[in-house]
């Protein structure tokens, strides 16, 4: 077996965005696409000769092709061992936790998370440093300049390696272990929850549906749920793993699971909803008769984490994305502890985690997680709940509605225009930049400007500062408008409108959010005029 130097020629978009890099199938599949993207990645990196890289990802098509693909160019770039997913498969936070686990150098996520899959769908390649979590800015700014340059690859001669089988090959100098995607991740869940707590839920009749939504969640689903815990056989629905996802969208939310929220609003449905995305680090949660919105999630766990045995020291602060409501806020304020705003993406969350000021981290796009892993993480939401569930004795609903009546609620929407026009896009948000100086202390139907700006966040561990994050209009009221484009589409660009309104503790918590929210989306309206300027009646998916 011999390493080999191949000559390439660059690809111009190889940009990596909110969360990697994500393409179209089709585009991956351009010869040397993979390839120049993977060495890019490794010549943007120092000091990995002999070290163990992880590789994993969450099943969807092309999946086994690229990670081929990646064993040969890390073996010929020198790396002593890889350590990959049976099947190839690796949740996104389980791809995580072996990365610190095994000290790993860094790891491989192959991922298009919640974009749908098969050889029409997405694909995505995330590259994670050796905390866990997705390299920061300096690593992909670094990998997309190499990406327009680059003129070789390193690829070992080698025949495909068997990913169904545990245990360990050669792959030239180079070992490769195929481990178990799912025992390390359930012993991890084990150190943090009360599992004989929730056990005793499931035996007292508490009953469950969890989506896995044909995604890779299913074989940890099965296993710490069904498996562990006791719940009974069809607790998890959608549990087999497959490339296309069974043609579906493996987004956890109120669209795409849509008929299990139906069953949940019924008498004989379940006690409690769950489900996870594509790469298993979002989440999705409803109580009976209750939909928890991941921002209002995000501040009910942090509040409650100290019931889980993880967690029971208390937390030593909460780190929310900027978009994300400020529901978190009141919860730090009320425990005295440090509350930080970052940028989308759970990039922006790992210094914080390593230097111990935070323990909790959320996103408003269903992402929560904590300093177990350095990435989101969909199932240990849904067990943190169950912990909450089982020590409280209380529903869902229940649990909300006290939390409401302590901290009062933000009402919170997100409208999203998706494939909307790039031009169009970008236009839209320049304009309403070029007009923020002139919004504060303007007044529109009684809602006054205290703030508006496209939001900076200067990391206070590394001083790195990221620009341009999101637009931000603030009133005095608390209310709220955000807007940005998305980083993970594929096609066209995606505009976000983030929706938020304040209502105290003893205020009215019974409202329709979308009519609690009329007045603000028309404001939206008036002010950046999505609807009129990209020809739009109504936004794609309201969550
Ligand atoms: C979206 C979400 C963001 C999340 C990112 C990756 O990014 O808004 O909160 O971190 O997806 O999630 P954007 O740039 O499209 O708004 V996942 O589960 O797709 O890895
Ligand atoms: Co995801």
């Amino acid at each position: 077996m011999t390493v080999q130097t191949i000559n390439t020629t660059p690809f111009s978009d190889q940009k990596p965005g909110t969360s990697g890099l994500r393409k179209r199938v089709t585009v991956w599949q351009q010869p040397n696409y993979v390839e120049n993207y993977i060495q890019a990645i490794f010549d943007s990196l120092e000091g990995f000769a002999g070290q163990t890289l992880v590789i994993g990802g969450d099943g969807r098509f092309y999946n086994d092709v690229a990670i081929q693909k990646a064993i040969r160019i890390a073996a010929a770039n020198g790396f002593g061992r890889v350590l990959v997913g049976q099947g190839g498969l690796l949740s996104t936070p389980a791809a995580s936790n072996i990365i610190r686990h095994y000290q790993a150098f860094g790891g491989l996520v192959l991922s298009a998370s919640h974009n749908p899959g098969g050889p029409d769908g997405d694909f995505g390649i995330k590259y994670n440093i050796g905390n866990g979590g997705p390299a920061p800015e300096k690593i992909t700014d670094a990998v997309f300049a190499r990406s327009k340059v680059i003129d070789s690859y390193k690829s070992e001669d080698t025949p495909d390696i068997d990913l169904g089988t545990i245990g360990t090959q050669k792959v030239g100098d180079m070992t490769v272990e195929v481990i178990d995607p799912v025992t390390d991740y359930a012993a991890l869940m084990q150190t943090l929850f009360d599992f004989d707590a929730i056990r005793a839920l499931f035996a007292g009749g508490f009953r469950m549906t969890f989506d896995a939504m044909h995604a890779v969640t299913g074989p940890y689903a099965h296993a710490i749920l069904e498996g562990i815990l006791g719940a009974p056989k069809g607790t998890v629905i959608n549990g087999v793993p497959s490339p296309s996802f069974n043609d579906g969208h493996p987004d956890p939310n109120l669209v795409y699971c849509k008929d299990m929220f139906d069953l949940l609003m019924t008498e004989a449905g379940p006690d409690f909803g769950a489900a996870s995305d594509g790469d298993g680090d979002r989440n999705l949660i409803i109580g009976k008769n209750r939909f928890v919105t991941p921002s209002d999630s995000l501040a009910l766990l942090a509040a409650n984490a100290h019931l889980a045995p993880g967690y029971k020291g208390g937390i030593a602060g909460i780190a929310r994305s900027m978009p994300t409501s400020a529901a978190a806020d009141r919860v730090a304020e009320k425990l005295g502890i440090e509350m930080h705003e970052t940028p989308t993406g759970w990039k922006f969350f790992g210094n914080l985690l390593d230097a111990g000021r935070v323990t909790i981290c959320g996103e408003e796009s269903a992402g929560t997680g904590s300093d177990h892993v350095r990435e989101k993480d969909g199932l240990w939401a849904v067990l943190l709940w169950l912990n909450i569930l089982a020590v409280r004795k209380q529903g869902v609903d229940q649990i909300v509605r006290e939390h409401w009546a302590t901290y009062g609620r933000n009402y919170y929407t997100r409208h999203d225009y998706e494939e909307v026009d790039a031009a169009i896009a970008n236009a839209l948000v320049d304009d309403l930049r070029g007009r923020l100086a002139s919004l504060p202390g303007q007044v529109f139907d009684g809602l006054e400007v205290a703030y508006a700006d496209d939001f900076t966040y200067h990391d206070p561990v590394d001083g790195s500062t990221s620009a341009k994050q999101g637009i931000r209009i603030g009133f005095t009221d608390g209310s709220r408008i955000v807007l940005r484009l998305s980083g993970t589409g594929t096609v066209g660009a995606t505009l976000r409108l983030y929706l938020e309104r304040y209502e105290p503790a003893d205020g009215n918590h019974d409202l329709d959010t979308q009519s609690a929210l009329q007045p603000l989306i028309e404001l939206c309206e008036r002010l950046a005029g999505v609807k009129a300027r990209t020809q739009r009646t109504e936004p794609s998916v309201i969550t």
